[in-house]
């Protein structure tokens, strides 16, 4: 087993409805950051997985008549059908519904009470009966719910109370001290702006009679626990907290907790101090991404203005879909999503830049060395070569900086490069040119190295477009890469180079 271990994890999705372009984006930045570090030979956990529980989505099966659990069961295949079509290589799938993480749920709440952090209150809010959802005060609108505009009733109950509060200092200190915890720098800022204000006590029950779709709590059965209280704990669970304790010490702490911007407050305030009172070691790292909006807003399943991955790759194929999401934006900001933007990229990057790059170079190589790649010794003359084994490392530290948009760019600026050279040595005049067939042989080696070395550095980023490259080349993936074995040629002697059908067809567009 390699040494180094790398634990990643996706947020778990809320059920309710179907998987959006929002998702898709979160699973595809952690299937790519994952691959690249079995690249580096390291022994990667991904997990994703479902949060089942809760008023979402116990109303969710409410409304189609169903049984919680018969709702849930029906939905979670739509996640990972789509995690399959988009080639996500995630190591387990967890779901809050999971006796092990339910075990797991009950065995923390029993230690949080051993260890004095619970507590049992009156809680105060403000209830409506129209979205179901209690709201505290400074959250309603001119004092109506502000989801639904409708009435609010001020309701007092019994719950249990997580000592949240007293950890104030401690976080604000751990955030200060370690200024990776939370990436990006504006999250890490608004979550030190947060920390400001005193921090309050957070309520971990709802009473049975109002929600009864949830983990029962252990010690009192007229109470289920708080959706998100149980949610969270899944990055322990998942990894065999208080069950198996080879593999959660194996993995544990996470190298980093993948976010939407918008839960970064539970995933840095929340749940650190949810580990820190079990007397568990913080997670690395939390990196929260941006949005994506459709004409100004967030892609939501609530307001219904969903942009449906399934089409996007039925229409331009699963690497075009992923190349969009990771090339368009820089992690951290949000994107606006737009058919338009993702066929140009379609176009100019892949089918224009790449596609004809990999055509040009197959083709040249059957026309005049009947598919085989010629062998030179001068390979290191060329410029494009020396600029192509310093790819690895413009491709590495973006990775470990978890920047995939920069190190698309460097890719893309090999490929550039490359038509380039294609356009500058002209092969098929040197052809034409008996006292040039050495020339021709070395422009014709250089291209297919470059090439090679493409295709291995796309598999995290573009699976399926890499692996049909290196089919071609003979090439396989498999093995560790490293900066030595990249500077070098990676074509066995006499390859025979196979074209294939085009990585990018030219679309006949439908608009
Ligand atoms: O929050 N663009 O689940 P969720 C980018 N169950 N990301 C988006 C997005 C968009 N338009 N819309 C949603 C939950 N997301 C909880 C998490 S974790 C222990 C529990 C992202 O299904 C959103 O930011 O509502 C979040 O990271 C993720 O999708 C899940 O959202």
């Amino acid at each position: 087993m390699a040494d180094k271990k790398y634990y990643i994890t996706t947020p778990l999705y809320y059920v309710n409805a179907k998987p959006h372009i929002g998702h898709a984006y979160t699973n595809i930045l952690c299937d790519t950051f994952a691959r690249f570090r079995r690249y580096l030979g390291e022994d990667v956990f991904f997990m994703t997985g479902t949060d089942e529980h809760g008023t979402k989505i116990e109303k969710a099966a409410r409304d189609q008549n169903m049984e919680p659990k018969k709702y849930v069961d029906e939905m979670v295949p739509h996640f990972k059908d789509l995690w399959e079509q988009l080639g996500i290589q995630y190591d387990y799938f967890i779901r809050t519904t999971d006796e092990d993480h339910k075990e797991t749920v009950r065995k923390v709440l029993e230690d949080l009470g051993a260890r004095g952090e619970l507590y049992k209150d009156n809680y105060q809010g403000w209830y409506s009966v129209k979205s179901e959802t209690f709201y505290a005060k400074a959250e309603l609108v001119d004092g109506k719910c502000p989801d639904t505009g409708g009435e609010v009733q001020e309701i007092v109950e019994e719950n249990y109370f997580f000592r949240m509060s007293k950890y104030q200092d401690w976080l604000m200190d751990y955030i200060r001290k370690n200024p990776d915890f939370i990436q990006p720098e504006i999250r890490r800022n608004e979550i030190l702006g947060f920390l400001k204000q005193p921090l309050q006590d957070l309520c971990i029950t709802r009473p049975k009679e109002r929600l009864s779709w949830g983990i029962p709590y252990p010690s009192s059965p007229e109470h289920v626990i708080y959706v998100w209280f149980d949610a969270l704990i899944n990055y322990v669970s998942g990894v065999g907290y208080k069950r198996n304790e080879d593999q959660f010490s194996r993995y544990w702490p996470a190298d980093v907790h993948v976010v939407g911007k918008d839960i970064v407050r539970h995933h840095a305030v929340y749940w650190p101090i949810m580990l820190k009172a079990c007397g568990v070691q913080m997670p690395h790292k939390v990196l929260a991404h941006g949005w994506w909006t459709l004409a100004g807003a967030k892609v939501s399943k609530s307001s219904g203005n969903i942009v449906d991955p399934i089409e996007l790759i039925r229409k331009y194929g699963v690497d075009a879909f992923r190349y969009f999401l990771l090339r368009e934006v820089t992690i951290g900001y949000d994107g606006a999503y737009s058919e338009d933007l993702l066929r140009q990229r379609y176009t100019s990057d892949l089918a224009n830049d790449l596609g004809n790059l990999w055509f040009r170079v197959a083709s040249m190589l059957a026309k005049y060395f009947g598919a085989v790649v010629p062998h030179a010794d001068t390979l290191e003359s060329e410029g494009l070569i020396r600029e192509t084994y310093a790819l690895w490392e413009k491709v590495r530290e973006p990775m470990m900086a978890y920047d995939p948009r920069s190190a698309l760019e460097a890719i893309w600026a090999v490929i550039t490069s490359a038509n380039q050279y294609v356009e500058e040595n002209k092969p098929w005049v040197l052809a034409k040119d008996p006292k040039s067939k050495e020339r021709l042989a070395l422009v014709l080696a250089t291209l297919t190295e470059c090439v090679a070395h493409v295709a291995v550095l796309l598999v995290p980023f573009l699976p399926k477009t890499a692996q049909s490259m290196l089919a071609g080349l003979k090439l396989s993936s498999d093995g560790v890469m490293n900066a030595d074995k990249f500077s070098r040629p990676l074509l066995r002697k006499g390859t025979q180079v196979e074209r294939g059908d085009a990585l990018f067809p030219r679309m006949e567009v439908e608009a």
